[in-house]
């Protein structure tokens, strides 16, 4: 029985961590930097252990001091939350070496789904629609040629441990492919120190949607309905909703039930994402993640499932204790990423919150590490919180959502507030009519403050 959880992350989801932790009777350690010595998630936890200077490098991602904390403080279990060390299969693998638990899927599957041509081949092999691309790896400019010539302009060069958008390079007629192939591999060997590259048919006006699933030790595999997560500034999910407007009961089921049959085959185990590009009607596999996801309270409010402790439970050998047909999609939820960046540049605002006030009342959620007095650190990404609002239909949900954003205080420094105070009014979003490239196409042409 998981008796302590070492937290190896900090920030909201840290806190949110502690919770399911304390809500269960399990003692939590904190791990955090010399930067964050003030922080909520060290202040709720019932340890904490200091693992290096601010630099990520130093302290988050440091594997030696991370297992040091959980020799010295005995911590039989470990949650990497998301970014950081959770989808690293080599941490989870010295994790389990040392005999603590590690809170998330086996390490294969973290390294499977790492290698976007391995996932891809194996998702394919389990029966889930993939976008139409490259058997594998593009070597060469001629065979880039020859396979985008089958596959039909504009194509999409990917890196094999890209991900998340990162090394993506479009080519939209055969003159613009050498240099988009050349270029994708030479930021993918600066970026992740492999050039592998492979190819996709690029889909045009796509929507974003990615399906939750869960799995315990015992086979079973549910899916938790879906997010739509297509208004994105840089690859960076900063509205994502569920149920997406574009899906409707049958096509969630259809998607869900192809989902949860692969990954009951490749005996999956704990939470995971499959994403898709949804786009006329079909679904179109680009990535999986092994890992919890910022946006995980969407899905959490509209089936009213604690993920958190269904991952904890399921790591100490728990079964789940529910069937699909129990998995009931209530309501409809919106999350906003709330940065400290300015809401016009997006250049980022760290520094002091002199005042900070979280709106509340029935189906208001702020997953938030802020506070009066928290001085914003300069060294990590600049969430500020994650606002997530349910309502009965969309409709309620968007005037709660309104409201709550009006209610929020962050004093002291820049945030992003007032860019969904903009959205909010936009027809489009409104009517949840948008793709993909909405987002960017709304913010080039904004009038600049
Ligand atoms: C694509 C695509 C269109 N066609 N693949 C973006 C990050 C990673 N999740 C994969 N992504 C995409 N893959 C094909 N074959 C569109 C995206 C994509 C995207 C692309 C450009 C600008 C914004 C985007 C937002 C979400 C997904």
């Amino acid at each position: 029985m998981i008796e302590k959880v070492l937290i190896a992350n900090r920030g909201e989801i840290a806190l949110r961590i502690n919770r399911a932790c304390k809500e269960m009777g399990i003692a939590t350690v904190a791990i955090h930097s010399t930067a964050d010595s003030e922080s909520m998630h060290v202040r709720l936890a019932d340890e904490s252990v200091c693992v290096g200077p601010p630099p990520a490098a130093q302290s988050y991602l440091n594997i030696p001091a991370i297992i040091s904390a959980c020799e010295i403080t005995g911590a039989d279990a470990v949650h990497p939350g998301y970014g950081f060390l959770s989808e690293n299969a080599n941490f989870a693998e010295i994790v389990i070496a040392h005999k603590i638990i590690f809170i998330g899927p086996q390490p294969e599957h973290i390294r499977l789904m790492g290698d976007k041509i391995a996932a891809k081949r194996a998702v394919a092999s389990l029966g889930i629609p993939t976008v139409p691309g490259s058997e594998g790896a593009v070597s060469s400019d001629s065979e880039a040629a020859a396979v985008a010539k089958e596959l039909g302009y504009p194509v999409l060069i990917k890196a094999t441990a890209g991900g998340g958008g990162r090394g993506m390079k479009v080519a939209r007629s055969p003159s613009e492919l050498p240099l988009a192939w050349s270029t994708a591999r030479a930021e993918a060997k600066a970026a992740f120190g492999e050039d592998a590259v492979y190819l996709e048919k690029y889909l045009d006006k796509p929507r974003h949607i990615e399906i939750q699933i869960i799995a315990d030790s015992r086979g079973k595999v549910l899916h938790l309905g879906e997010r739509d997560c297509s208004l994105q500034r840089r690859h960076q999910k900063i509205w994502e909703e569920a149920p997406s407007p574009a899906l409707n009961a049958s096509s969630r089921t259809e998607i869900g039930a192809t989902v949860t049959r692969g990954l009951s085959k490749l005996g999956y185990l704990g939470v995971g994402t499959v994403e898709f590009l949804y786009e006329n009607g079909e679904f179109h596999f680009i990535e999986m993640n092994t890992r919890l996801q910022v946006e995980h309270p969407v899905t959490e409010l509209i089936t009213g499932l604690d993920l958190v402790r269904e991952q904890i439970r399921i790591a100490d050998g728990g079964a789940l204790d529910l069937e699909q047909d129990d998995v009931v999609i209530a309501g409809h939820a919106i999350e906003c990423r709330i940065n400290a960046e300015n809401p016009f540049t997006f250049l980022p605002s760290p520094g002091r919150i002199t005042e900070f006030h979280a709106p509340g009342g029935l189906g208001v959620r702020m997953d938030s590490a802020a506070y009066s007095g928290y001085r914003m650190p300069p060294y990590y990404d600049s969430l500020v919180g994650k606002l997530i609002v349910h309502g009965k239909s969309r409709n309620e949900c968007l005037m709660r959502l309104r409201r709550a954003l009006d209610e929020l205080v962050v004093g002291g420094i820049e945030t992003t507030i007032p860019l969904f105070q903009e959205l909010i009014k936009q027809p489009d979003i409104l009517d949840g009519a948008y793709n993909i490239h909405w987002l960017e196409k709304f913010l080039a042409a904004r009038k600049p403050e």
